[in-house]
């Protein structure tokens, strides 16, 4: 999972780009890069490391222009390489530089093909620099002497029958203008914004709205499943259908964990999908265990909290916070590495035990995914002397990896992987364990909507949403496992 964001306007963009990246931080921690361009050329920084560390008062002072990209990464494919940090560059045609959010699943496909046949070279193990030069070799093809948005929207059509995965796209050619585009079943996030400033037009593209909410910019839409968009240096926003294919299906995870909950995605308040999880799981509490005999409810923070609060209203219970978290300590579920992760649960939440002491209580959390911070947390609760502990999860059990851009593990790391409620109740050492179920899930987040009613539900239910070659899972056990991960890193 990555963030993206692309400005165009009539002054200076860096700082507004940046101010965007630090509210798109928690969509990846790895890496920061912003590119911008002025009417003679295109400046660019990026780094490993969050946002506030990458980019100083001098290096800032490079980015000059009136439109601009960025980019938080997370590494899904490839690395944790500094080469990897976006956006990248491509110099022909026209000298690009793309920002993704996503993951393809035919990289293998594309690189032989761009290789042999398109005779581009690839310089690093990221499927972002392979989909920038399917991006640029579609445009070298359209062979016009001058770049029109037509051009870009035929380069783009192209693109979207030769990528299969899930991208959000930000694109920035100096000169032209920024692009957008989404996938043609729209499973990761992308939304347009735009702000009256002296009688014209400024437009903002974002992974989420809580970008545009920032700097004041009004919510024009979302951009469509395999729509592109071009905005112009003239304040024109051209747009246009770039897929036969238009089958909507947004990743449910955004709902779940990724986005803030102050942001709008797909029409869908993040924040309202939570509340409602929270009161769909409470009934099934109250129809699995009538007489739950819960005295207290627990949200471990802080994703969950907002689904916690209606559960314990619907329960009739005391909500309390029982756990402090660290604020300065960063999310552990991002952290590549199993070590690492079983190490900081402590470092990162202590319990207060008058909250636990002597009760029955529910602890509640988003999302139970390897189980290895739960088993702790479950422990923690018992060792401030909970009489019963018992496990919510807003999320139905993670049975399955996410393949298009989070970074879920392989099956055999989720806890709930080939095992029943009760073997996970067991191995996480809870008294007992409530799930969501998928379809209260999905009507949690659809149920505002007029027109969203499906979602990428890959990592519950096995079902993905997009051809998926063979052998590409088995490919992705060896690949993503987490030893992998640490011989890339060197962690
Ligand atoms: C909570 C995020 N949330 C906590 C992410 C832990 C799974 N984990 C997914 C639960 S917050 S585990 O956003 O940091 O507040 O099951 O892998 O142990």
């Amino acid at each position: 999972m990555c963030g993206v964001v692309g400005v165009v306007s009539q002054t200076e963009v860096a700082s507004i780009i940046y101010e965007c990246l630090t509210v798109l931080q928690h969509r990846g921690q790895d890496a920061a890069g912003i590119a911008t361009c002025d009417k003679r050329s295109m400046a660019l920084v990026k780094d490993n490391g969050l946002v506030r560390d990458v980019f100083n008062s001098d290096n800032v002072k490079k980015l000059h222009g009136n439109i601009g990209i960025g980019h938080t990464r997370y590494p899904t494919a490839g690395g944790d390489n500094r080469l990897e940090s976006q956006p990248f560059y491509v110099n022909s045609p026209y000298g690009i530089v793309l920002a993704h959010n996503g993951n393809l699943i035919n990289t293998t496909q594309l690189r032989k093909e761009l290789f042999e046949e398109d005779r581009r070279h690839i310089n690093t193990g990221s499927d972002s620099e392979v989909l920038l030069n399917v991006f640029a070799h579609e445009l070298q093809k359209c062979n016009e002497p001058k770049l029109t948005p037509n051009m870009v929207f035929t380069a783009i059509t192209a693109l979207n029958k030769r990528c299969i995965g899930g991208y959000a796209v930000v694109a920035m050619i100096p000169g032209k203008g920024i692009i957008g585009f989404r996938d043609p079943n729209g499973i990761r996030p992308l939304i347009i914004g735009r702000k009256l400033v002296n009688q014209n037009y400024e437009y903002m593209l974002a992974s989420e709205s809580v970008c545009l909410d920032l700097h004041g910019y009004e919510i024009i839409s979302d951009v469509q499943p395999g729509e592109a968009v071009m905005l112009t240096l003239d304040s024109k926003i051209h747009r246009q259908q770039c897929s036969d294919v238009n089958n909507h299906r947004p990743c449910i995870f955004e709902f779940v964990y990724f986005s803030r909950e102050d942001s709008i995605i797909d029409n869908i308040s993040v924040h309202k999908a939570r509340l409602r999880m929270g009161e769909t799981l409470a009934d099934k509490i109250l129809n699995e265990m009538p007489d739950h005999g819960i005295e207290v409810v627990i949200p471990i923070p802080d994703t969950s909290r907002t689904s916690a609060i209606p559960l314990a209203y619907r329960l009739g219970v005391k909500f309390r916070e029982g756990f402090v978290k660290n604020r300065y300590i960063g999310r552990t579920f991002i952290m590549p590495g199993q070590e690492e992760r079983v190490k900081s649960v402590r470092r990162k939440l202590n319990a207060i035990d008058l909250e636990f002491r002597g009760k029955t209580v529910l602890l509640v959390d988003d999302s139970i995914v390897r189980g290895t911070t739960s088993t702790q947390i479950i422990q923690m609760a018992r060792e401030a002397g909970a009489k019963k502990v018992y496990f919510a999860s807003a999320a139905p059990p993670v049975r399955y990896p996410n393949i298009y851009g989070i970074d879920m593990p392989v099956s055999k790391e989720l806890v709930a992987f080939d095992r029943t409620e009760d073997e996970i109740c067991e191995i996480l050492g809870a008294d007992k364990v409530f799930y969501q179920t998928l379809s209260d899930l999905v009507s949690a987040c659809s149920k505002d909507s007029k027109y969203i009613k499906n979602f990428d539900t890959s990592c519950f239910s096995n079902e993905y949403v997009t051809e998926v070659g063979d052998g590409y899972l088995n490919d992705l056990e060896l690949l993503r496992n987490d030893k992998a991960k640490q011989e890339s890193t060197g962690l």
